[in-house]
């Protein structure tokens, strides 16, 4: 079995990046927080970020230690959730982080440093128009960089009706989602940022994950629809977003010709690993791909108290990647 990449401290959701030779983790930091589980996630009531590196996949991991703490961020109350990183065209690094604002509406933010571990500095305000959890940057061949995001249930992405987020609706916010049949699933967002990499350039979009007949997922397809943790990644020349479908508890994906999509279902990428949520990141490194998730089996099963881990990922001849069971 696959060992937490450390121990020390609990890490969940880990968004991978090959930077300068080396990879760079962006988790979020669990803690006990002695918070009753809730289906709105009150218990994930993480207060910082740190960030972890390595070589390669199976060396020695160094823990960088504090790279941004919520209460140095002026808008930010709480739950500082799933990050991820990106570089940009003018070598510096982007953290982007969810949370919730003073009103309890989860936002996301993005603080800036001049070395992929940190210290970040933070925007004074939530990246405008931004809404949701579990921002996902993608940086594509020609340098332009796209924000995918969204999460339902405590990530709040039901309370709105416009594809790009506008009023909140807070009689929606927790385990509400549509169902019944003919319902649409919720889609996950994706909005283009502008090159300083501070704000999204066009109104954010809907991205369309749909079924083998060319459908778009239903809502009550809770084995294939979007959950949560968003993540991109492309591979000969297809974009592959995969996603966690959350209370059924699987990491899968779907393959477009375009960073917009639409996206057509492939399959599992992962089987439900110890724990209620499963998130992840995928990783070219030195020519292999890895695969970055978590599970609670350092906490043995506690569900907010996570750790993360990688291991090798592999695609077939057709470049479908191969399911992986939890070891
Ligand atoms: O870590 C808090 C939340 O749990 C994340 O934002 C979700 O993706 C889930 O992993």
């Amino acid at each position: 079995m696959p060992s937490p990449l450390v121990t020390e401290i609990f890490t969940a959701d880990p968004s991978a990046h090959s930077f300068n030779g080396k990879i760079y983790v962006y988790p979020s930091h669990d803690r006990e927080s002695n918070i009753p589980f809730n289906d709105r996630g009150d218990q994930y009531d993480m207060e910082d970020y740190h960030v972890l590196s390595m070589d390669d996949v199976g060396g020695e991991v160094t823990d960088h230690g504090v790279a941004l703490k919520a209460s140095d961020v002026p808008w930010v109350s709480k739950q500082v959730w799933a990050p991820d990183c990106a570089k940009g065209q003018d070598g510096k690094y982007y953290l982007y982080f969810p949370a919730r604002d003073k009103e309890g509406i989860f936002r996301l933010g993005v603080a800036v440093s001049d070395k992929p571990e940190g210290p970040f500095k933070p925007q004074p305000e939530a990246i405008k128009d931004s809404f949701s959890i579990d921002p996902a940057s993608f940086v594509d061949d020609d340098g332009s960089t796209y924000l995918y995001f969204g999460g339902i249930w405590g990530g709040q992405l039901q309370c709105y009706s416009s594809p790009d987020g506008g009023k909140f609706d807070a009689s929606q916010d927790g385990p509400h989602e549509p169902s019944g049949k003919g319902v649409k699933a919720l889609c996950p967002r994706v909005g283009k940022m502008t090159s300083d990499m501070l704000e999204f350039a066009e109104p954010v979009k809907e991205l369309v994950i749909q079924d083998e007949n060319g459908e778009p997922l239903q809502a009550d397809d809770h084995d294939r629809r979007f959950f949560e943790a968003s993540w991109m990644h492309k591979y000969n020349g297809k974009y592959y977003f995969s996603y966690s479908t959350g209370d059924t508890h699987f990491i899968v994906y779907a393959i477009g010709d375009s960073p917009y999509g639409p996206f057509t279902y492939a399959g599992k990428i992962l089987e439900p690993v110890k724990g209620w949520t499963t998130h992840h990141s995928i990783v070219e490194h030195k020519g292999k791909w890895y695969l970055f998730y978590h599970d609670c089996e350092l906490s043995k099963g506690v569900d907010h108290l996570r750790s993360a881990k990688a291991r090798e990922l592999k695609y077939d001849a057709d470049g479908k990647i191969i399911t992986m069971k939890p070891e």
